[in-house]
């Protein structure tokens, strides 16, 4: 079975108060609590799925940026917005102006920062609507409009909770297929993100080597044989670097290291594309 361990991060945004805390704390610990704290700035919260289709098993981390909804925040927010790969984009079924809100002000900052990324419309506390029939056609006008799917959800009861996350998930997942697929493999216009990939193999590898001055030579030659230009790597040249330093460990290492550290390498490599 194929097996994969990526990381994404992902944004919740949405006005001050319609629950984007409570719907992270929802998924992650499963609770709810009626304790309003304003989320001051940003906060980061971990949580791994594992995602399987046929063949195949995805573990994949998400890492969920709770963004002050407070309008005026412009820099706090649009920082918070670098490297996303998707977004629940969150209103409160209770209060209109938070709907109009998501297409009005969330949306068009968030491509303005991060160009167009997957999404998932988010209708929250359900468990307050008086008609439900009213809020679901509201949400459908909304999906209509902005052009992305929607759910209702409560953080209160759980409703469509995990659901709401795992579709994003599954969304971010496609997302990254089909721009694999669109450039006829990897993603490789990165450079920063590859950069920073190439510099933590380099050190990994100086680390088993026991400083950079015994490694420098080794990495240098290794990675000129593989074609990597470290004004611009690119993944494929990455990937041929890996096997090319496991190699030459294979000398001085035993067999299982070696392989340990490629894969954890190749997995470094892989986060990227
Ligand atoms: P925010 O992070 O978007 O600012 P919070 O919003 O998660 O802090 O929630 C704001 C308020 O809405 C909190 O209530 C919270 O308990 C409530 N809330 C969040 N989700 C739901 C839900 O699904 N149903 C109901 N009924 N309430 C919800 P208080 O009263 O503390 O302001
Ligand atoms: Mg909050």
């Amino acid at each position: 079975m194929a097996y994969d361990h990526i990381k994404r991060k992902i944004l919740l945004l949405g006005d001050g108060a319609v629950g984007k805390t409570s719907l992270i704390r929802r998924f992650v610990v499963d609770k709810f609590s009626d304790d309003y704290i304003t989320t001051i700035g940003t906060k980061v919260t971990k949580k791994d799925l594992r995602i399987e289709s046929p063949g195949k098993a995805v573990d994949l981390t998400f890492m969920i940026w709770d963004v002050l909804g407070q309008r005026g925040y412009k820099n706090i927010q649009e920082s918070a917005f670098q490297g996303a790969k998707g977004a629940l984009l969150v209103y409160d079924v209770t209060r209109e102006e938070t709907m109009a809100s998501l297409g009005e002000y969330w949306l068009r900052r968030l491509g303005r920062v991060v160009g167009a990324i997957p999404f998932l419309l988010v209708g929250n506390k359900v468990d307050l609507a008086t008609n439900r029939r009213r809020v679901q056609e509201d949400l459908e006008e909304l999906s209509a409009s902005l052009d992305g799917d929607g759910l209702l959800e409560s953080a209160k009861t759980g409703e469509n909770v995990e659901g709401g996350f795992m579709l994003l998930a599954k969304k971010v997942m496609a997302d990254a297929e089909a721009r694999g697929a669109a450039e006829g493999g990897p993603i490789d216009d990165d450079a920063s993100g590859l950069i920073a990939v190439t510099d933590q193999i380099v050190m990994d590898f100086c680390g088993v080597m026991g400083g950079q001055e015994a490694a420098m030579p080794i990495v240098r030659q290794q990675l000129g044989r593989a074609g990597v230009d470290v004004k611009a790597p690119t993944v494929e040249g990455l990937r041929l670097a890996v096997e090319y330093l496991a190699e030459t460990e294979a000398s001085f290492r035993n067999a299982e290291d070696v392989e340990a550290s490629k894969l954890k390498r190749l997995g470094w490599v892989k986060e990227l594309t």
